[in-house]
């Protein structure tokens, strides 16, 4: 097998052809409005709730301010239940807001919240619920919902990678009191950096429209103990360009996704996520290996290719003692020693996706 020239890193972003851009960017030069709600960042919002069928999104500078947004907007102050299996902004965001993230383990399936062991976390101090939608992989919504019905909780879904997944036929970014999601450069659907909360509320709609701006009101009175989590035009631009070829991006990673999941199959002591079929994004393709040391001889030859997936999410969030006092997790913490994301991209070329495919399962077999 022949070396492979240009590295091949877990992701590359989706991006517009040039012109598309620049064409947009011309817009912009010539009516000088770079930022504050300007006419592109309006028509992003509004394409957006067109193509994923949303009432409203309010866009914003990246997605760990829109989960700090969603935390501000709904007056929470308290202990925040949580996934410990995510990424370290999650829990940034919570301590940010002057809350306490509180961790709640995983399923080892579905790789989210475990509903069935949230109860057992909740105290006079909980105010909400933050579960992740792990990789695209929709939460049992349903489920979450019943609890924090049940104890008058709220719900904010860290949605960052769930952006064209969908639960029972409606975007995934319907659900929870505010679903906070990224458009990342790494996510499906790309502003270079932005984000955006969506709730249906319309009176919390406006308030995450007021917060994102200083807390103005139309009249510019200050109105609300706001911050500035604004999106510029240059980066609307440059969603509304890639948001035109968001179905092509979204099928081109579900049959990646598939050429993965049958050829890596075939290795019988491999795990894959349950994903909810047709309603993931297909956004990432993890494989669970067995041990650590095996997940460390595959990314090792890989890397002799140059090739570079990455450990998301490793190390699991409630081991980070800068940042958290420690409380086990062991089912976080078991997959996450063991959980190595393939690369997916829409450049990812099919010889590229057989070399590392070849790459796993030469290695695996060797004693
Ligand atoms: N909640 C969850 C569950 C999240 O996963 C995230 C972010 C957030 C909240 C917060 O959303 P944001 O505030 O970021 O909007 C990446 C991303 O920075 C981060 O957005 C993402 N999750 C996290 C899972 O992954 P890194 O440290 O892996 O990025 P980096 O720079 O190593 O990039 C990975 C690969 O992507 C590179 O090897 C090459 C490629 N790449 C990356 C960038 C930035 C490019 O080709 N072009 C680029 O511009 O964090």
């Amino acid at each position: 097998m022949k070396k492979n020239n240009e590295p091949i890193y877990v992701t590359k972003p989706s991006l517009a052809p040039l012109e598309e851009y620049v064409e947009l960017l011309k817009g912009v030069w010539e009516n000088g409005i770079l930022t504050h709600n300007g006419p592109l960042v309006q028509r992003l919002e509004r394409e957006l709730c067109q193509k994923m069928g949303l009432n409203n999104f309010v866009a914003v500078s990246n997605g760990t301010i829109a989960l700090q947004m969603a935390i501000k907007a709904l007056e929470l102050q308290g202990e925040i239940i949580t996934t410990p299996f995510t990424w370290i902004a999650t829990v940034s965001a919570i301590k940010w807001e002057g809350c306490t993230p509180v961790f709640c383990d995983i399923d080892p399936g579905t790789l989210n919240i475990d509903p069935t062991k949230i109860e057992d976390h909740i105290t006079d101090k909980t105010v909400a619920i933050m579960p992740v939608h792990v990789f695209g992989n929709p939460c049992d919504v349903e489920a979450i919902d019943a609890i924090a019905r049940k104890y008058n909780l709220k719900i904010i879904y860290d949605a960052a990678h769930a952006i064209g997944s969908t639960y029972k036929g409606k975007s995934l970014l319907e659900y929870g009191n505010v679903s906070a999601t990224s458009l990342h450069a790494t996510k499906l659907l790309n502003t270079a950096e932005g984000g955006g909360c969506v709730t249906s509320n319309v009176e919390l709609d406006k308030k995450l429209q007021r917060l994102r701006f200083f807390g103005h009101n139309e009249d510019k009175d200050i109105v609300e103990d706001g911050f500035n989590g604004k999106m510029t035009e240059v980066h609307a631009a440059l969603g509304l360009a890639n948001l035109k070829y968001h179905d092509d991006v979204l099928n081109d990673r579900k049959k990646k996704y598939r050429m993965y999941h049958e050829s890596l199959s075939e290795i019988s002591n491999l795990q894959f996520q349950k994903i909810s079929d047709g309603e993931c994004n297909y956004s990432y393709f993890p494989v669970i290996f067995p041990s650590e040391e095996l997940l460390n001889k595959v990314e090792k030859a890989l890397n002799d290719k140059n090739i570079f997936p990455r450990r998301y999410f490793y190390p699991s969030v409630n081991t980070y003692s800068k940042v958290v006092k420690y409380e086990s997790m062991p089912i976080s913490e078991v997959i996450s020693k063991r959980i190595l994301c393939l690369p997916l991209y829409f450049n990812l070329t099919s010889n590229a996706q057989e070399l590392i495919i070849k790459t796993i399962m030469n290695r695996i077999a060797v004693k």
